[in-house]
């Protein structure tokens, strides 16, 4: 048996901080007693990692992002290998990527090729969501033993992109109420997309090609009348609902609302939604192609509202949708119509630290970083208390955390496979120190000591958050 001690941090987690040391055997938390305690003096270590000045924190779960995901005739730059490696380097050790079902394949098919991707080449622990592209009789079928199984327990459907993966609400309506039956969790891109498509054209006929109108076109009224009819489906089928990347107001004003009137409906936003805006889309020479991704960034004045929804809970999530595309050779691909720049931003190195930046600015408590960042996705998806928080028999994903460490995020010294930063030069308050995947040291110090292939795939429940 291995046994390490963590000593002297501040332990935070959504529930509580306290003073603590933390005893780990074999990869798994055993224990949790005061510093200084004697029951604390009393435990021997084969290795014992000085914590005084550092958080104590379980380490980030990024429930959405996409590894190689082929997009728009090119893949997302990430493998799972430099992906998974990168979430660590940030102090995330769990991702729930997205399998995708082919077109006119099974779920299985998708799965199956995801696995392929992913096993034996990440430095964390990883799990998968399914992207439905086809609602028939022989995938509903499949979602069902997907569920018993835990292989996958949340299914993502869209409102967008016509000819791709979306689903009309015939179908959308079927596969929330298998949801209802089953408990898998139907995961909405809610977004107009027919009349999303019908703007594109005739942007692009009236000349209007560049990154910025990919904002214009996918206009927040038809966020939000998806985000509307994705609940009234839901409560039709009498299924619980959780909306992906809301980066909209008034979409959010239809979730507060379905939740006032007692409806089981979450929300999740990502980082680009909270710290950047259409300023950025504007941005001259085709550099507003870095952050092209679905739904838009909105003007500014939505990041407040999506900050007082994470504080009143009307969000409950919020996760990266990482998805990254190369500046050159791939975001090109949209010089001289937008509408060809492929769909995606970076971001799952950097979330557990934007969100820290916003506890130091005085947005979110401490506890609600932990909450919004590891918890809650924990228990969404069906991994609590397994991850997303520090308590006896939990995996030790642990991550001790310098909250005075100043870094300045730039492509230059990130670890993403990415040939930009959406946050380059901004100064954040906060870094990990040393991160813990299941006991084991990856990172320590500016320090890479993980290895492709220690992260294991995750089975899960099914969502915990209703319970
Ligand atoms: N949105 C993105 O920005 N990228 C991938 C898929 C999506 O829905
Ligand atoms: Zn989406
Ligand atoms: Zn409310
Ligand atoms: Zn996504």
């Amino acid at each position: 048996m291995t046994r390490t001690v963590i000593r002297g941090g501040l332990v935070v987690t959504a529930a509580e901080e306290l003073h603590a040391d933390v005893l780990i055997e074999d990869g798994r938390i055993a224990a949790l007693a005061a510093t200084g305690s004697s029951a604390a003096e009393a435990w021997s270590a084969d290795t014992v990692i000085e914590a005084g000045g550092h958080y104590v924190i379980p380490g980030g779960v990024d429930v959405h992002t996409h590894m190689e995901l082929p997009f728009g005739g090119t893949a997302a730059s990430d493998t799972f290998e430099t992906g998974t490696r990168a979430a660590a380097w940030g102090g995330t050790t769990t991702i729930v990527d997205f399998a995708v079902q082919p077109v006119g394949g099974s779920l299985r098919e998708g799965l199956d090729a995801w696995h392929a991707k992913a096993e034996g080449n990440c430095a964390i622990d990883y799990g998968f969501h399914t992207i439905v592209s086809d609602v028939n009789e022989s995938v509903l079928k499949e979602m069902d033993s997907l569920v018993d199984s835990g292989e996958s327990t949340s299914f993502k459907l869209f409102m967008a992109y016509p000819g791709v993966f979306y689903s009309d609400d015939g179908r959308i309506l079927r596969a929330m109420q298998r949801g209802a039956v089953n408990g898998g969790l139907i995961m909405m891109h809610a977004e107009n997309g027919i009349a999303i498509d019908v703007l594109v054209e005739q942007a692009l006929a009236a000349g209007k090609t560049d990154p910025r109108y990919h904002g214009e076109v996918r206009r927040e009224l038809l966020e939000a009348e998806a985000t509307h009819r994705a609940i009234k489906l839901a409560q039709v089928a009498g299924s619980p609902l959780y909306v992906v990347h809301v980066s909209a107001a008034s979409a959010l004003a239809e979730l507060a609302r379905a939740r006032d009137d007692g409806l089981n409906v979450f929300g999740e936003t990502c980082p680009q939604y909270l710290f950047l805006s259409t300023d950025n889309l504007a941005e001259p020479d085709f550099e507003g192609a870095k952050y092209v991704c679905s739904t838009p960034l909105r003007p500014r004045e939505h990041q407040e509202a999506l900050w007082r929804g994470l504080r009143t809970n009307d969000l409950q999530v919020v996760s990266t949708d990482h998805c990254p595309f190369c500046f050159a050779g791939q975001k090109e691909l949209g010089r001289g119509d937008f509408s060809k720049i492929p769909n995606g931003l970076p971001g799952v190195e950097n979330r557990m630290d934007l969100l820290h930046q916003a506890v130091v600015d005085g947005r979110i408590s401490r506890r609600r970083w932990i909450e919004i960042a590891c918890a809650t996705p924990a228990r969404m998806f069906g991994l609590y208390p397994r991850k997303g928080t520090i308590a006896p028999g939990a995996d030790a994903d642990l991550v001790i955390y310098d909250p005075a460490a100043v870094q300045t995020v730039s492509a230059a010294t990130h670890h993403m496979n990415v040939d930009y930063s959406a946050y380059e030069g901004r100064q954040l308050t906060g870094r990990a120190r040393t991160v813990l995947s299941r006991g084991t040291v990856v990172l320590d110090d500016g320090r890479w000591l993980g290895r492709a292939g220690h992260g294991a795939f995750l089975r899960r429940d099914t969502c915990q958050y209703l319970t």
